[in-house]
């Protein structure tokens, strides 16, 4: 049991909330044992962070872009330097195996690495003018204040890749995270405190979304929002900010299918569809729900799949033998169970899975087995709507034409993958696919630092997280003519 109370962080000083309410928060593999205390905040406590925010933006702004790096590449060093402890408490207080833990970490540092480089380029173009004695330039100046708004599933990554781009391009920042793992967020904060982050700058409120989440948006000094959640929220925010013309940046859900073509390399899509539907316990948005498989090797493909998941080891997150975790919060287990029983009721075969795990030892946690379905239709929930948990839903395609529509019936399109060894088939699944991101033989999980993230139809609003389109969403771009 640990008792500390980890506090918000409002204008360079640890605060307690105006309420002086706090909740706590325990670990999911076993909900016996306390992590720490967070606090309950309200209005009021955001209040006051906004208007730190909106003092220290002026001087900020003023920073020089290479300085405001410098104090990324600081916050780096010391990320690496508290490596082991971050990881373990991404896995204390959201469930997910310590190796995944440590691979977000290892994102954290990529994403803060590649952003302060964004301090010594950010850059603007030159170009022609249509008068004489004329330069027409552009360049990028911050937003001013913006609000980032995180969820569960990646409690130290998302949070990073989102302040980094803000700060390097010198905006100030409020920051909530999400309400079930804020601690390894105020970690990060504390970091940049550690890093030099003068105050104002980077200000943390916890509490509940449903308390505290609209003074994040609803406010006109706030000038961009970005969020990460489900869609029913992310739909909200976009139409909040609407009326202040904020800018808005909403990732959210997904429901993301790996098809495999007769062609295709069988052991390798095998191992990435259970990686993709399995893997963090299938609690990320870029997970794969649904597989597509061609009907020429779809029986072996089906009994394969099976007898692996079958062999998936089950157990707590800092097990290193432990090949899949618990989930995140009882309410992702009455979800998943939930769906479990849609899938049954609309008549889908329920090969394997389906259950909590109530073994000796698992009582406290909120272990599940992996489960995968066959015999879905497309119009079933359980192949529209986003379990986020360790559910697979497979479909039997007859060609490449047949899985591509299959894959597009979806509101979702964040991620996607295909297997095949036919050059003509991949780049057509390139054309035609529906999403964001897009994977040839690879699994549909994760995204490379540099690389835009995010998806189109209900995924996605806004530009692109990460890569050069992070720094897109926030500077404002101005064109400058002077005559000479
Ligand atoms: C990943 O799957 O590696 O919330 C990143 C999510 C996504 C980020 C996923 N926004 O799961």
């Amino acid at each position: 049991m640990t008792n500390i109370l980890y506090k918000n962080y409002v204008n360079g000083e640890w605060k307690t909330c105006k309420s002086k309410k706090s909740y706590a928060i325990y670990n999911p593999a076993n909900t016996k044992e306390k992590i720490g205390s967070v606090q309950y905040s309200s209005d009021l406590d955001v209040a006051e962070a906004i208007e730190a925010a909106r003092q220290s933006s002026k001087t900020w702004s003023e920073t020089p872009a290479p300085q405001r790096a410098d104090i990324l590449f600081k916050a780096h060093r010391i990320i690496q330097n508290r490596f082991d402890e971050l990881a373990e408490s991404i896995t204390l207080e959201e469930g997910k195996c310590i190796g995944d833990s440590e691979a977000e970490v290892k994102r954290s540092l990529a994403v803060i690495e590649f952003m302060a480089g964004e301090g010594r380029r950010m850059h603007g173009y030159t170009a022609p003018s249509e008068s004489q004695g004329t330069l027409d330039y552009t360049y990028r100046k911050p937003l001013g204040v913006v609000s980032v708004i995180t969820p569960w599933n990646f409690p130290l990554a998302i949070p990073a890749w989102k302040i980094a781009p803000a700060l390097v391009c010198g905006n100030t920042v409020l920051f909530k995270p999400a309400f079930s793992t804020p601690i390894t967020a105020i970690k990060l904060v504390e970091i940049f405190e550690q890093a030099g982050l003068p105050k104002g700058v980077l200000n943390v409120v916890t509490g509940s979304s449903s308390e505290i989440g609209s003074s994040f948006v609803e406010n006109e000094i706030v000038k961009g929002i970005s969020f990460t959640g489900s869609t029913e929220v992310g739909t909200e925010i976009y139409n909040m900010a609407s009326k202040s013309l904020s800018k808005v940046q909403c990732e959210m859900g997904g429901k993301n299918a790996v098809i495999v073509m007769d062609d295709g390399n069988l052991e390798k899509a095998q191992e990435s569809i259970l990686q993709g539907a399995f893997g963090s316990s299938g609690q990320r948005c870029t997970a794969t729900s649904r597989a597509i498989i061609h009907q020429n090797v779809f029986d072996d493909f089906v009994k394969g799949l099976v007898s692996e998941t079958r062999k998936i080891s089950v157990g707590p997150g800092l097990n290193r033998e432990s090949d899949m975790s618990c989930l995140a919060s009882r309410q992702q287990l009455n979800q998943i169970q939930e769906y479990v029983d849609i899938g049954i009721n609309e008549g889908a075969t329920l090969l394997t899975g389906g259950k909590k795990i109530v073994d000796k030892g698992y009582e406290d946690g909120y272990f599940f087995e992996p489960t995968i379905f066959k015999d879905v239709e497309t119009n079933m929930r359980i192949a529209k709507e986003e379990i986020f948990g360790p559910v697979l839903t497979i479909f039997k395609c007859q060609d490449i034409d047949q899985a591509i529509a299959i894959s597009n019936d979806s509101e979702f399109g964040l991620s996607s993958s295909i297997y095949t060894e036919n050059i003509h088939k991949a780049f057509t699944y390139i054309e035609q696919i529906e999403t964001g991101i897009i994977h040839v033989n690879s699994p549909t999980l994760g995204g490379e630092v540099h690389m835009p993230f995010g998806g189109i139809k209900s995924s996605g609003i806004g530009n692109r997280e990460q890569g050069l389109e992070a720094i897109e969403f926030f500077t404002e771009i101005v064109s400058v003519y002077i005559s000479h």
